[in-house]
């Protein structure tokens, strides 16, 4: 039932799009993560189709009131349409412009949503695995388009980036549901995407076979040589003049791989489940945006394409942190860019990767301030001075990977412009499992809440369940972290 409701509501507001003067101008607001510049791009190029003449992407960071306010004043729009963000902006848009469209997947803080916004958890869908931003912002165009649209060049195009967000997003992990099933079957059937089973290892298509493994951190072939001889003893390695990657390789190259990862799962850990782990991180569904063959934005470094989304969004991601959304959204939107586009995003890209890099060697040679807790399942790390701050998450994914005791990491890093913290929460899925969705105690956001109350301090925060950031003073860090550690003592109790 509530599916159907989403559509309901999604094909009403379509329709009120599409009685929007086409010759008016209309801003679309996007998030500035993956997820958001995909959804950006979907609306962006949907509006082109229906016809608007005066299309203005902006792109926030977090859902600043003051920064929406400036930028209606500075572009003056018409319309206004969201994606990926805007959960609470319809006070703010109804007396600023004529009219407006929320697409949205993230909790706002009352429960009204309103008649203007598309927002799954109106419909009790899970924010975190059933919409994205980049799937609502779809649902808004479905209706609007005929199926020879759809089958059209640009039509799959669309499809493909509203799938790229949901990916980008993790929405996929834990299963296909509810709206993101829905538009990912739309993508499967016009020929957007390929779904198949295979080694799924990020990097899959964009770095030379035993590297993308050996970044995989999989126990007893995370050291760089080690994993390069053995990895490339076992297969043919190269192809012409280019590095085999892992989809280069055939069957029976494949099989040898996931030989040696087995050997080794069994003779470096014996914690691991060696099942689970191959169908949890080394094979798995793996999607292929064929609708975007012959698009810049699936070069890689030595001029062959990727068509993982993971892979495609992994270098716009990097553009977006640093503040480029403009470079992003340039390069999805248009099949070709120019050689200046195309060298900044892959400077951006490879600043970022050695960033990350840089950090997650810190981390391990024990030069990062640390604070542990339960047998080091809950772990605070500051990452000032070493990232740009807009990585925290990142490279605390990236730790997890590799520390599989952390359960819950707190990462910070100081914010240049205003010397507050950034502070990313991130939970393992052990203990997203814990978590009953019902139960609105589980929810990393009360523990930003109640340190907000408990230190009376302006804390803003947002992000999903467990996979949340916040602002915060310095001081507040440590209470935070206190906070967490009760608040992860309950859920395991
Ligand atoms: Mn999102």
């Amino acid at each position: 039932m509530s599916l159907v409701s989403f559509f309901k509501k999604a094909k009403q507001l379509s329709e009120n799009l599409n009685s929007w003067d086409r010759k008016s101008k209309v801003m679309i607001i996007g998030h500035r993560d993956g997820d958001g510049i995909a959804a950006t791009t979907v609306l962006n190029q949907g509006l082109k189709h229906l016809g608007f003449e005066k299309i203005i992407p902006q792109i926030l960071l977090s859902p600043d009131i003051d920064l929406l306010i400036s930028m209606i004043k500075n572009n003056s729009p018409k319309y206004v349409i969201t994606c990926d963000i805007g959960a609470e902006f319809a006070p703010t848009l109804e007396k600023r412009v004529k009219d407006f469209i929320i697409t949205d997947h993230h909790p706002k803080k009352i429960s009204n949503y309103g008649a203007k916004q598309l927002n799954c958890i109106e419909f009790g869908l899970d924010d975190e695995i059933d919409a994205s931003g980049s799937t609502t912002a779809l649902s808004l165009l479905t209706n609007l388009f005929d199926d020879t649209f759809w089958d059209s060049d640009k039509g799959k195009v669309i499809l493909a980036f509203a799938v790229a967000g949901a990916i980008s997003d993790f929405q996929f992990q834990k299963g296909i549901h509810k709206v993101n099933g829905v538009i990912l079957n739309k993508a499967k059937i016009h020929s957007a995407v390929v779904v198949s089973k295979d080694i799924s290892i990020f990097g899959r298509s964009m770095y030379p076979a035993y590297i993308a493994i050996n970044r995989a951190s999989i126990p007893g072939l995370t050291d760089y040589y080690f994993c390069r001889d053995i990895i490339n003893a076992s297969i043919d390695p190269r192809i012409g003049s280019y590095w085999k990657r892992i989809i280069d390789l055939d069957q029976e190259e494949k099989k040898n791989i996931i030989d040696i990862i087995i050997s080794q799962l069994s003779e470096f850990s014996h914690k691991i489940n060696i099942k689970e782990f191959l169908a949890k991180e080394v094979i798995g569904d793996v999607f292929d945006l064929i609708a975007l063959y012959g698009w810049d934005c699936t070069l890689i470094r030595d001029g062959r394409a990727t068509f993982d989304p993971r892979e495609i969004l992994h270098q716009v991601n990097y553009c977006c942190r640093l503040g480029h959304w403009d470079i992003a959204l340039d390069l999805l939107n248009h099949k070709m860019v120019s050689d200046h586009t195309m060298k900044t995003i892959s400077e951006f890209h490879r600043q970022g990767d050695q960033e990350v890099a840089e950090a997650l060697k810190a981390y391990q040679n024990n030069l990062i301030e640390l604070q542990s807790d339960c047998d080091g399942k809950v772990l605070l790390a500051d990452f000032t001075d070493l990232i740009f701050y807009d990585e925290v998450g990142v490279i605390a994914g990236v730790i997890m990977k590799q520390d599989r005791d952390i359960d819950i990491m707190l990462s910070s890093c100081r914010m240049e412009n205003n010397g507050l913290y950034k502070v990313s929460v991130r939970a393992r899925s052990n203990v997203w499992e814990m978590v009953d969705s019902d139960n609105e105690f589980a929810d990393a956001k009360k523990v930003y809440e109640k340190t907000k109350i408990e230190t009376g301090s302006e804390i803003k925060y947002g992000g999903h369940r467990f996979a949340m950031s916040g602002y915060l003073p310095k001081e507040t860090i440590p209470i935070l972290f206190k906070n967490m550690v009760t608040y992860y003592k309950k859920l395991i109790n």
